[in-house]
């Protein structure tokens, strides 16, 4: 029987399809980089913000009878100027592929999956979860959302899923991601606050790049720093010697995993030398005489031999530290994604705290974001932190959220979520028996492969709602629920940099595909707290609802009146209060007033020993295995990128492992050889690319290919619960 109002769902369904007066102009692939079919010559123009990574690039859309034809880049965004990499020029692409999934779909028998109308799809969905929910208890069924759907969609999962099902689990591809940064500004700085605007990457004249490869991960990024007229020195910290430090001043080829000592040993350097910026660190900031206590064990000595880096290296590095007016760090998932994650974070941090390298311009400890709502999921995916950055254990947030919301205090959990890892725990353990995944692909990207998919074998109910209804996890799916993607729906993103920028339907979805938005109002009315969700009934009306809920909050941004002022303005960086006179200004950098969020106004140093390599080399398993991005085309788990015929020939289509020419030449291996890498929990093929950028005794893959995952070891940072993609042993056997 169907729960819904039946003229209700055809008349949303209805509203979708009269969104277009005709047919899709475009046949697949049928436009290369910026190239207008003749016949199909735009005839109007409108702007949104890229869907692929944390830079948030704005990109001109042309439309053709109200539909986006092609792409070309914005000039006057303070984002990118007038750039793009392929991948955004390929945006629209991606969205045409007989990969999408058209129509909900429901698994009959293994690999066998039927297409149903929205009308059983989602009374089987609350059907399921409800007779688990009875039987389990509410913490049996649980979430997993994403950095990569506005923020508008982002938060409206996690009220319903929470506040309306009564879920108290949820979690987001964000901890794959960002979690160490999140938790490391958040004891350092009293709340997650990165605090640079792109303008730094210009004004900065030394730039220190730790575990980040923007040439290939942000590349417009790397292009505002070929901006930079101050001849800036560029050092990169990274066991391989990447695109981005090919391209350096100084490359310090670290030891995986020695960032630490490292960073606490060019700290006790800067102290010895008299470098430190005593006037901060006395006003602004609290524990350096502890810090100072701490680094005194990291004698250069002790920094050569632990890191592999030379005693000549560190101490130019110190110096450049000294001298440089404007220093800057930038740091994303060599640090990030470590079993100390956290605490390398702000070994780095510590660094620019006690130089004065902050608030200023051209400094920063400033942590890159990957997705493109990376930053719009930390405040508003309501997981680990209640919406708008509160906590769910404080009685005042919960009633400030309660009433905003108009909802009962009591539907807000008084508890804090399980981490990702311990989601999946609680899967093995048959805890939690019904998941519900949303715009993220576990099957492929979780870490330990093997395991993750047994896990997700387990559950009673899989529902998996995507683009594609071909991903490795729909593979694992009972329900595939068909979602619009990027550009066929409206919303907002918030770019690395703290920007808000528009995103926009510029595209019909494809059969009858809907907006994540709408798929989460029609599962409210289905479940039965429809009521509960009136006032979310468009994305604008939440922007409306998220404003109130960042009111007095750090991340503040009352003052952004509507999507129109957004977009007047060149996307709008928080905080912007309600209460501010001035129209904002285009790049904002926060504590230029050196008050931090903590109570006292204080930044903290905080720092703790290091911890050893969880699955360090031996003789069974001699190589130190890396992982990370492979090319500017390629994105994630492929599902989007995969699609356009451009990006296609811009990125190997099969899965390699680089290796150095002396561990080649040990192990005889020939360029382009099949050899295996095995790891003790699985083995992959892979063809060699033998390459001076990786260092003997380690090895590269990209994180690309399905099979990666199978390899690394589930291995997680204490404080953030961040995923250790970055290091573990392997061997390698030939064919
Ligand atoms: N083209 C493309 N761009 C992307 C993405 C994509 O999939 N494709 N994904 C986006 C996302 S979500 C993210 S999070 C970012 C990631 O962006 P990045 O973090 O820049 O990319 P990665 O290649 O994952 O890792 C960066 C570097 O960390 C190094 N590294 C590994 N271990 C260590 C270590 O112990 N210490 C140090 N110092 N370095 C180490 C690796 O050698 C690698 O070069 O990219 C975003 N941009
Ligand atoms: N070994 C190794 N593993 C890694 C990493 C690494 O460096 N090494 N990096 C990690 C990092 S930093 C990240 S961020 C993760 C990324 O891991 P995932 O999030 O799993 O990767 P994506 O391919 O981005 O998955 C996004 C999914 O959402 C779908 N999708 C896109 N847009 C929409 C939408 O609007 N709505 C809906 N419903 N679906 C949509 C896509 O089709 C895709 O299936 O991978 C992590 N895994
Ligand atoms: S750099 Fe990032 S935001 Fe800019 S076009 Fe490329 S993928 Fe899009
Ligand atoms: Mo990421």
């Amino acid at each position: 029987m169907s729960i819904i109002d039946q003229s209700k769902l055809s008349s949303l369904i209805h509203q979708k399809e009269g969104h277009l007066t005709r047919e899709l102009l475009l046949s697949p692939g049928g436009f290369g980089l910026g190239k207008v079919p003749e016949k199909n010559l735009p005839d109007a123009t409108t702007q949104m913000v890229c869907g692929f990574c944390g830079t948030g690039c704005n990109l001109n859309i042309h439309l053709k009878n109200g539909e986006g034809v092609c792409i070309s880049p914005t000039t006057e965004y303070p984002v990118n100027l007038g750039m793009a990499c392929p991948k955004g020029w390929e945006a629209l692409s991606v969205l045409d592929s007989p990969d999408r999934a058209v129509s909900p779909l429901v698994k009959k028998s293994p690999n066998h999956w039927e297409p149903v109308d929205w009308d059983s799809a989602l009374s089987l969905f609350t059907s399921k979860f409800k007779a688990i929910q009875e039987k389990h208890g509410d913490e049996s069924v649980a979430f997993l959302s994403t950095g990569q759907m506005v923020t508008e969609e982002m938060a409206f999962l996690g009220a319903l899923a929470k506040f309306g099902m009564g879920m108290v689990h949820g979690d987001g591809n964000t901890r794959q991601c960002m979690a160490s940064a999140v938790t490391a500004y958040k004891q350092s700085f009293g709340f997650d606050a990165p605090p640079f605007t792109y303008q730094d990457l210009e004004e900065s004249d030394v730039l220190v790049f730790v575990g980040a490869n923007p040439c290939i991960a942000h590349p417009i990024m790397w292009e505002r720093v070929m901006r930079n007229p101050h001849s800036p020195q560029i050092v990169v910290v990274d066991p391989r010697k990447t695109e981005t430090a090919m391209q350096s001043t100084l490359h310090l080829q670290i030891a995986p995993k020695s960032d630490m000592p490292l960073f606490y040993g060019i700290a006790q350097l800067l102290i010895q030398k008299g470098y430190v910026d005593a006037d901060y660190v006395r006003e602004h900031t609290e524990d350096f005489d502890d810090f100072k206590a701490h680094v005194r064990d990291y004698p250069l000595e002790r920094i050569t031999t632990e890191t592999d880096v030379s005693q000549e290296k560190i101490e130019q590095l110190v110096e450049l530290i000294h001298t440089g007016k404007r220093v800057s760090f930038w740091w994303t998932m060599g640090v990030n994604q470590s079993y100390q994650g956290v605490r390398t974070a702000q070994a780095i941090i510590n660094l620019a705290l006690m130089t004065g390298n902050i608030g200023r311009p051209g400094t920063g400890p400033n942590s890159i974001t990957g997705q493109c709502n990376a930053m719009g999921s930390r405040l508003f995916s309501n997981t680990t932190n209640l919406l708008g950055g509160h906590d769910f254990l404080n009685d005042r947030h919960r009633a400030k959220v309660a009433d905003i919301l108009d909802i009962p205090v009591d539907r807000i959990p008084a508890e804090n979520s399980l981490p990702y890892h311990k989601i999946m725990e609680g899967i093995l353990a048959g805890k939690i028996k019904g998941l519900w995944v949303i715009c993220t692909n576990p099957a492929h990207s979780w870490i330990n492969q093997g395991q993750a998919r047994d896990i997700l074998d387990r559950l009673d109910f899989l529902v998996v709602q995507d683009m594609y209804h071909t991903t490795e996890t729909a593979r694992h799916a009972d329900l595939i629920l068909p979602a619009a993607g990027w550009g066929e729906k409206e919303g907002t993103f918030i770019n690395a940099e703290r920007r808000i920028g528009r995103v926009k339907r510029i595209k019909r979805a494809p059969g009858q595909a809907l907006s994540d938005f709408s798929i989460f109002k029609l599962i409210a009315q289905y479940w039965g707290c429809g009521e509960m969700f009136s006032q979310w009934s468009s994305p604008a009306e939440v922007f409306q609802l998220m404003k109130k809920l960042s009111a007095g909050q750090a991340c503040d941004f009352s003052g952004i009146e509507d999507y129109t002022a957004i977009e007047e303005q060149g996307g709008i960086q928080w905080p912007f209060a309600a209460s501010e006179t001035e129209p904002p200004q285009q790049q904002r950098r926060l504590f230029e007033d050196g008050r931090y969020f903590h109570e006292n106004g204080r930044a903290r140093f905080v720092f703790s020993e290091p911890t050893r390599m969880p699955e360090a080399p031996s003789e069974q398993y001699p190589f130190v295995l890396l992982t990370g991005r492979g090319t500017a085309s390629q994105w994630h788990t492929q599902t989007r990128t995969r699609n356009s015929d451009v990006l296609r020939k811009l990125y190997p289509n099969r899965i390699y492992v680089e290796i150095n020419p002396e561990d080649a030449q040990k192990h005889s291996v020939q360029p382009n050889d099949l050899i295996f890498v095995e790891s003790q929990r699985g083995r992959l093929k892979a063809r060699a690319f033998i390459t001076q950028s990786v260092q003997p005794g380690q090895l590269f893959i990209p994180m690309h290919y399905e099979e990666t995952n199978q390899l690394t070891d589930a291995v997680f940072d204490p404080h953030s619960s961040q995923p250790s993609y970055k290091c573990c042993a392997v061997r390698i056997i030939n064919e």
